[in-house]
């Protein structure tokens, strides 16, 4: 019969010895496996007498407990051990500069560079930044801002809607961001000033169209806000947008529910010798839309249009994204094509050229 005494030294000691996790299970299958020493004294037990069992069993299945505690608490060492090394070699100085080619590797899209770059722009002027929900009522898309039943875009081809509920309501995708100026002029005080950029939703697809693009509409209220003040904006903005000293524009009338007088707005640009240049020449070109705000849409947000009036505009983000970086395939912008990004992709490191003018303290 095996000295219970000595075995448990000799594994005990083993334990003590095992310098990794791989040596220890070696010691545990030894001992404690299928043909293991302590394995084999269970089996024993099984032969022996009444009396002699109930003295060997508790000493047998001790020792099994002893041996059994001694691995897990060397294995917890073990662990413990190897996490302490690894956070030693895993560390990071995070004070240090990034490495030029990790730093050039990613490529923002130009949707949201532009969008960042335009709000830069208004956000300069003065305007700040509204956000609100993709999903829309149709009281915030259509009825507040003036746009009665029988309007076409309010027709199931264009909106898409979703199920009715159990009253007849249903949810629609915004179809521009105006129902974000509605519900910030509501929660707020005039003047307002601010710009609400984000995704539309039309029911159209085709060469020129998305179901999904980008807009950005902006709101001016106060007092005395005039036409003037709209085309200066509008100036300013887009010769700043396409980097240019300044900027001619044309307002046509045009029509618009939420809007009276509404116009068209075109900017001067030139299509001899099959290029397109902005900013010269003797063509024009139709980029955005804008008006006074329509006295009925203040007075559905609970402002006075005797006191109070302003101009709004609304552009098309991905339209003006590709007349000035000169992309002539709108839905490559939904394709996600690593190549295309590669080429017209931003650095993470890019800056827009008014930001870098104000760092040398030669801003506008
Ligand atoms: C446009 C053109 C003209 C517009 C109006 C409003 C609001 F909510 F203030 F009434 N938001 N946006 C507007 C006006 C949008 O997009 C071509």
């Amino acid at each position: 019969m095996t000295d219970l005494a000595t075995l448990e030294t000799d594994i005990q000691a083993a334990i003590a010895r095992a310098e990794n996790i791989g040596h220890l299970e070696e010691i545990r299958i030894a001992a404690l496996g299928k043909k293991g020493s302590i394995s084999a004294l269970l089996k024993t037990l099984g032969q022996m007498s009444n009396e002699e069992r109930l003295i060997q069993g508790p000493l047998i299945n001790g020792l099994k407990d002893k041996i059994t505690q001694a691995i897990e608490t060397r294995k917890a060492q073990f662990s413990r051990e190897a996490m302490r090394e690894r956070l030693i070699s895993e560390t990071i100085d995070v004070t240090l500069p990034s490495l030029p080619q990790a730093s050039n590797q990613g490529r923002m899209h130009p949707i949201p560079q532009v969008i960042e770059d335009m709000s830069f722009i208004f956000a300069d002027m003065g305007f700040a930044i509204a956000e609100g929900p993709d999903i829309e009522t149709d009281f915030y898309n259509f009825t507040a801002l003036n746009i009665p039943e029988a309007h076409p875009a309010r027709q199931m081809h264009d909106t898409f809607y979703f199920e009715p509920d159990d009253k007849g309501n249903r949810l629609l995708l915004r179809t521009h961001t105006s129902p974000v100026q509605i519900r910030t002029m509501e929660n707020g005080k005039p003047p307002f000033r601010f710009i609400a950029p984000g995704r539309t939703y039309r029911c159209d697809s085709d060469r020129t169209h998305t179901p999904m693009f980008h807009q950005i509409e902006g709101l001016a209220i106060d007092k005395h806000i005039h036409l003037g003040h709209l085309k200066w904006v509008l100036e300013t903005f887009l010769a700043r947008f396409f980097e240019l000293d300044n900027m001619s524009l044309r307002l046509r009338p045009s029509y618009f529910p939420f809007t009276e007088p509404s116009m068209e707005v075109d900017i001067q640009c030139s299509r001899a010798h099959g290029t397109l240049q902005i900013g010269k020449g003797t063509d024009w070109m139709e980029v955005l839309g804008c008006g006074m705000v329509h006295p009925q849409v203040l007075k559905n947000v609970g402002l006075d249009p005797e006191l109070w009036q302003g101009f709004a505009f609304g552009l098309g983000v991905d339209r003006l994204t590709m007349l000035k970086y000169g992309i002539d395939d709108l839905r490559a912008f939904f394709d996600a094509d690593l190549r295309w990004l590669k080429h017209y992709g931003f650095s993470p490191l890019y800056m827009p050229h008014l930001a870098k003018a104000n760092l040398a303290g030669g801003g506008a």
